[in-house]
């Protein structure tokens, strides 16, 4: 647009900020921040054009790609809050058909308000407690959001990441996307070269070249060194935004319980050429515990087993 280059001072003057809300375009670089108090509520009303299950589909145009918003997910009800303050608007203005699918490890349901469905047992609250999978959920999603439309495009996102650019669109590409190249973490760069962690999205037919993703990979790291590993052992490339525009924040956490280093991971990352025809969405298991759908997004709560 010819909008998209104004400087950062420019678009977070309130009134400018209002001006371009208003006409729906996108803004460029956005404050991003933590420290205002969110609730759901609020959330819901600054949001009323999504509908149940957090769907939206611009009223103006028909878009190229209709996307699936997958995002792993276990006790992060605070990180959730911001990441849809946050990501409908952007959504909204980059006229995205789209939906919001959380996927969830053992948990019955958000905001502690378990059971209305007597499949949730308090058997499965303690599942809860397993070791977390994050590579596997992304496959559930990918499964799951496929029974509710016809998808094309899936973007995978941490809850913990908000993009600071609008211009950086969500939506599919060419070869497999990397959006999250430059976080506030790393100091806005880079890793490392192969690092595809955080926020990718690949399209259906991408997804299924590489067999989806691994489900052996049990605590935290290596899922996405592996996902790398697959995209670029079959043929395809990754692609980026600019620097500049593929920034992020992330929402500051400690570790998790149940989801230290998986020391594994540095042996698997060696063997993806072997494993990933057998290991992927042609192998995946799980058990669907609930599907719930909130007005600003899908909660999908799932038994994934263990690690062996
Ligand atoms: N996730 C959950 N619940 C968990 C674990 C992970 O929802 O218990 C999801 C969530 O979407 C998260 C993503 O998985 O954004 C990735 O997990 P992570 O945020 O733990 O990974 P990251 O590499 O952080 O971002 C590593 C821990 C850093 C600790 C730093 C202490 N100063």
């Amino acid at each position: 647009t010819i909008y998209g280059f104004l400087p950062f001072y420019a678009v977070s003057s309130s009134s400018i900020y209002t001006h371009f809300k208003a006409m729906r375009v996108n803004m460029g670089r956005l404050l991003i921040e933590f420290s205002s108090q969110m609730t759901m509520e609020r959330v819901q009303k600054e949001n009323p054009n999504v509908t149940e299950g957090g769907r939206y589909t611009p009223p103006d145009c028909r878009p190229r790609w209709k996307v699936a918003i997958i995002i792993p997910f276990r006790h992060r009800e605070n990180h959730l809050k911001y990441w849809l303050h946050y990501l409908h608007p952007i959504l909204r203005r980059q006229k995205i058909d789209y939906g919001i699918y959380i996927i969830n490890q053992g948990q019955c349901t958000l905001m502690n308000v378990y059971l209305d469905s007597n499949r949730c047992s308090a058997a499965v609250k303690k599942l809860g407690e397993d070791t977390f999978n994050r590579a596997k959920l992304l496959n559930v999603g990918y499964t799951e959001a496929l029974k509710d439309a016809e998808y094309d495009c899936f973007i995978f996102s941490d809850v913990d990441l908000i993009p600071m650019d609008d211009r950086n669109l969500y939506h599919c590409y060419d070869q497999p996307r990397h959006f999250a190249i430059a976080m506030d973490k790393f100091g806005f760069r880079l890793p490392y070269a192969g690092y595809f962690g955080g926020v990718s999205g690949l399209s259906k037919k991408q997804f299924l070249k590489i067999n989806g993703f691994p489900n052996e990979y049990w605590g935290w790291g290596g899922e996405d060194d592996d996902i790398y590993n697959r995209i670029t052992l079959n043929g395809m490339k990754v692609s980026r935004p600019d620097v500049r525009i593929g920034r992020y924040r992330m929402i500051k956490h400690e570790r998790d319980k149940h989801n230290e280093p998986n020391p594994q991971r540095f042996n698997k990352i060696q063997n993806t050429k072997n494993t990933m025809k057998k290991d992927g969405i042609s192998s995946l298991t799980y058990r669907l515990v609930q599907v719930k759908r909130y007005p600003l997004y899908t909660n999908i709560s799932v038994e994934i087993g263990k690690p062996p």
